[in-house]
């Protein structure tokens, strides 16, 4: 039986922390998706985290699914982890300079993704897409770019168009900022539908430079591939001289250790990596065939720089994290840990009697308050967000920390126990019966 008594501290320090931050930082917080404006009230401010637990500033505690928005597989400060990046930190934070830690984890990168000859390090996820699509572009001599749409590729311009996570939680999916020119170039689609890429390809391939997707959209939840879609789009863009791009940002050492492409069997030409492979600090990546990545400088002629590109430190996080997470057993005890949370969150659901639809891929998943089955950016847009709200409030005062936007992925670590999960389908069915 568990005891869902959770005695919650009141939040005055951090609704402290938020108005103070709110005076020096735009809207409080250093990315949208972080303040709760989609769901009510303040951010919490987080002091510290162990496991699969964050603990806040009036020392509330919570069983973690937000988990950095994905990095933090293993668990929050895992020890070989913080002992790595503390003997690391010794030797020097940064040199500008290569050393034999990018060596090393680039050789790893390689052996668990295949599909890349070559990899190079940057610092974000949206660093990795936006320097893959000018590669591409570089490559085909062509500019356009078709993209998906809820599919985001982080927040370089001409990607913020009809794009997913925090711009389609507040209702901006085309931000302001972008010139058209940029927009101009980029054509969206509807994500799934083979019959309008095809359409699109047919008409424009000798424009398109490249095809970039989510694999498993997780910016607008966690919406799977259609049988056969991933496999038309590598084929159309193969027989189009179209670069394919697998943004694997999110599904990388997630959807499984070799990422989307190993879990579905496709090979792209380009894939961009970060959140998992930098272990909690900021590490992007992206690489692809030989030809390709032979157009980057100095090798080529498309630039593309960074003074922290390769920082030791990230480099440490990230190694130490893919062998942690190469060690057999490792990926069978998290999908253990996500079938009892999927089997537990799906009968909660029905128990109380509230309609949902819950989908999941490796150890990111999503419950959405609809009777509609989710296939794409439209009928994402049809969970009741209000209800989700709800249920993020009750959740929060369990001791349950998920993503304040319905149109977000949760995660789970290596970390969670079954003590922790059941307590979190306790506190589901709790929170459902409320809505
Ligand atoms: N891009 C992340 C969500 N998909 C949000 C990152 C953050 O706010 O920290």
């Amino acid at each position: 039986m568990i005891n869902l008594k959770v005695v919650m501290n009141t939040f005055d320090i951090s609704r402290k922390l938020f108005k103070r931050a709110v005076r020096v930082i735009p809207g409080g917080v250093n990315s949208p998706v972080r303040a709760f404006r989609a769901v009510g009230g303040n951010p919490l401010f987080i002091e510290r985290a162990k496991g699969s637990r964050i603990y806040d500033a009036d020392g509330n505690s919570y069983v973690d699914y937000v988990l950095s928005w994905g990095p933090m597989i293993l668990g929050h400060t895992h020890p070989a982890v913080i002992r790595a990046i503390k003997k690391a930190a010794d030797r020097g934070t940064s040199f500008g300079a290569p050393t034999a830690l990018e060596i090393e984890l680039a050789e790893l990168v390689l052996k668990i993704y295949p599909s890349m000859d070559k990899v190079r390090m940057v610092n974000s996820g949206t660093e990795a897409t936006m320097s893959a699509i000018r590669v591409a572009r570089g490559f085909t001599g062509r500019d356009k770019i078709i993209k998906f749409e809820g599919c985001y590729h982080g927040h370089a311009d001409g990607l913020l168009v009809k794009a997913g996570s925090g711009a389609m939680t507040f209702g901006l999916p085309d931000s302001p900022g972008v010139p058209k020119a940029y927009a101009r170039n980029t054509i969206t689609l509807p994500h799934n539908d083979v019959d309008a890429l095809k359409k699109m390809i047919e008409g424009q391939w000798r424009d398109i430079a490249c095809v970039i997707l989510e694999p498993v959209v997780g910016n607008i939840g966690c919406v799977l591939p259609q049988p056969g879609f991933l496999e038309a789009v590598r084929k159309l863009t193969r027989k189009n001289g179209i670069v394919l791009i697998f943004d694997e940002v999110m599904t990388g050492f997630r959807v499984a250790f070799g990422g989307a492409q190993a879990h579905y069997g496709i090979k792209p030409d380009m894939t961009c990596l970060g959140k998992v492979i930098g272990g909690g600090l900021p590490v992007g990546a992206y690489g692809g065939r030989k030809e390709i990545m032979a157009m980057v400088s100095p090798e080529g002629p498309v630039y593309q720089a960074g003074t922290l590109s390769g920082n030791p430190l990230a480099m440490t996080a990230g190694i130490t994290t893919l062998k942690e997470l190469s060690r057999p057993g490792v990926y069978k005890k998290i999908e253990k840990n996500c079938v009892q949370l999927e089997k537990g969150l799906r009968d909660a659901a029905k128990r109380a009697g509230v309609k949902t639809r819950f989908y999941r891929a490796g150890s990111m998943f999503c419950t959405y308050f609809t009777d509609v089955d989710v296939l794409d950016y439209e009928t994402a847009k049809t969970a009741d967000t209000k209800k989700f709200g709800v249920f993020f409030s009750e959740m929060l005062q369990s001791g349950v920390n998920i993503a304040p936007s319905q149109f977000e992925a949760g995660f789970m670590s290596l970390a969670h126990s079954e003590k922790d999960i059941d307590h979190t389908i306790a506190s589901a069915y709790k929170a459902l019966k409320k809505i």
